[in-house]
């Protein structure tokens, strides 16, 4: 039956797993495990032996940082089905599924020694220009392969059959990030009481509250591609070349611009809390270069299976390129304007949501943090309310450096 694991538990599970203990080498003795957990939901145990490393991650009943949410144990098994959804096609940007135990709702990848949270260099000032270009290649890679695009629509709906069972993580995105911060919710919390006017701000813009609907709508009505689901800098892990994208547990079908909202969403939130020019300027060519990397990459996949003419999947009426162009133009520019939308509702549900950053931490000056947290959420306001429209990333980032100057 199922039981929570101690450290000497872990290293006894292992022991009776022949392929992970030989991974690990030498004895259950020679062993180091400890305890990492980091994230609100799971424990996470890192255990090294003489030949290499695993990470050991196990649900528990209830939200990790608050035990009075309750929760099923399920959310193991999604992530541990979407790393062997998407291992194949981005081996390289992510970790390989080791083993999982449906009893004990253990996932077990290689460890990564040597890897950083990327949330944590970024707060450390640590701007690794590749991180962006292969987060952008990674969410073209994992979402085309898992589309309509790629795959003949029999497997895809399978797919989307088994995703749509992980209705308990669906729910708190929807909650957390598509509801609670648009009313009243015990579940929000803000510090601060200079941000209290520009929440009822938001609460009280027509425009803004229609677009959250029509998100929110969106979130759950279009399942273009397999998604991470929360794809932020904390789910990230790099050592400056290497990047390996962590955490799918919220993997369900959705729109594309979701993960790339959520990403861009924590990069500008870092920029918000950046103190110095340099700093902020390399926020911005993260942001350029995740944009560009992830369209070309998704692109080139397009037009490569174009070439291998697989009309299981791809089937044209038209044979006029020009006119497909323009259709795959209109994909990409839908997808950036559902990033822009879900970026703004991933700044705004961090700041005075259920689940904070600690970005802002690094701004030691109180009434310099509520500056930067109060234009961060008017910079959101404006995305979702896209008074004057944002046409393009130009558009876009031109209105982040305005709204950091006032
Ligand atoms: C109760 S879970 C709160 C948040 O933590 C996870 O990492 C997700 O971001 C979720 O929204
Ligand atoms: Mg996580």
């Amino acid at each position: 039956a199922y039981h929570t694991l101690d450290l000497e538990g872990v290293r006894t599970f292992i022991a009776s797993l022949p392929s992970i203990a030989g991974r690990l080498g030498g004895t259950p003795e020679d062993w180091h495990v400890r305890e990492v957990s980091d994230g609100n939901l799971n424990m996470v145990f890192l255990a090294e032996g003489p030949q290499g490393g695993i990470c050991l991650k196990q649900a528990l009943p209830h939200v990790r940082v608050d035990p009075t949410w309750k929760m099923p144990l399920d959310r193991t098994f999604f992530e541990a089905s979407w790393l062997r959804a998407i291992f194949p096609h981005v081996p390289d940007l992510t970790t390989e599924c080791l083993h999982f135990d449906a009893e004990q709702f253990i996932l077990i990848v290689p460890s990564l020694s040597g890897h950083t949270v990327m949330r944590t260099a970024l707060m450390a000032g640590q701007y690794h220009p590749a991180v962006a270009a292969q987060v952008g290649d990674f969410v073209a890679r994992s979402t085309f392969a898992t589309s309509l695009l790629a795959e003949p629509f029999e497997r895809v709906m399978d797919r989307r059959i088994c995703f749509a069972r992980n209705q308990t993580l669906t729910r708190i995105t929807v909650d957390l990030i598509l509801i609670d911060p648009y009313h009243d919710h015990p579940r929000n919390h803000w510090a601060d009481p200079q941000l209290t006017p520009i929440v009822a701000a938001l609460r009280n813009s027509p425009s803004v509250l229609a677009r959250i609907d029509s998100l929110r709508l969106h979130f759950l009505s279009a399942p273009q591609a397999l998604l991470h689901g929360d794809l932020h800098t904390g789910s990230i892990m790099t050592n400056g070349t290497d990047t390996r994208i962590i955490d799918g547990e919220f993997a369900t079908y959705g729109p594309i611009g979701f993960d790339a909202g959520l990403f861009v969403g924590n990069l500008i939130l870092s920029f918000f809390a950046t103190p110095d020019r340099a700093g902020q300027a390399a926020h911005l060519d993260m942001i350029q270069t995740f944009w560009t990397s992830f369209t070309k990459c998704f692109l080139d996949l397009w037009q490569n299976r174009e070439w291998a003419e697989d009309r299981s999947t791809l089937y044209y009426a038209t044979t006029d390129k020009s006119t497909q162009n323009f259709e795959k133009s209109l994909f990409i520019q839908n997808i950036f304007q559902d990033m822009l939308g879900f970026c703004a509702t991933e700044i705004i549900r961090r700041l005075v949501g259920y689940a904070h950053i600690a970005d802002f931490s690094v701004l030691t000056d109180q009434p310099t943090r509520t500056t930067r947290q109060k234009a961060a959420l008017l910079f959101a306001k404006d995305c979702l309310e896209q008074k004057k429209p944002l046409k393009s990333l130009a558009d876009f980032l031109e209105l982040l450096y305005q709204n950091l100057s006032t």
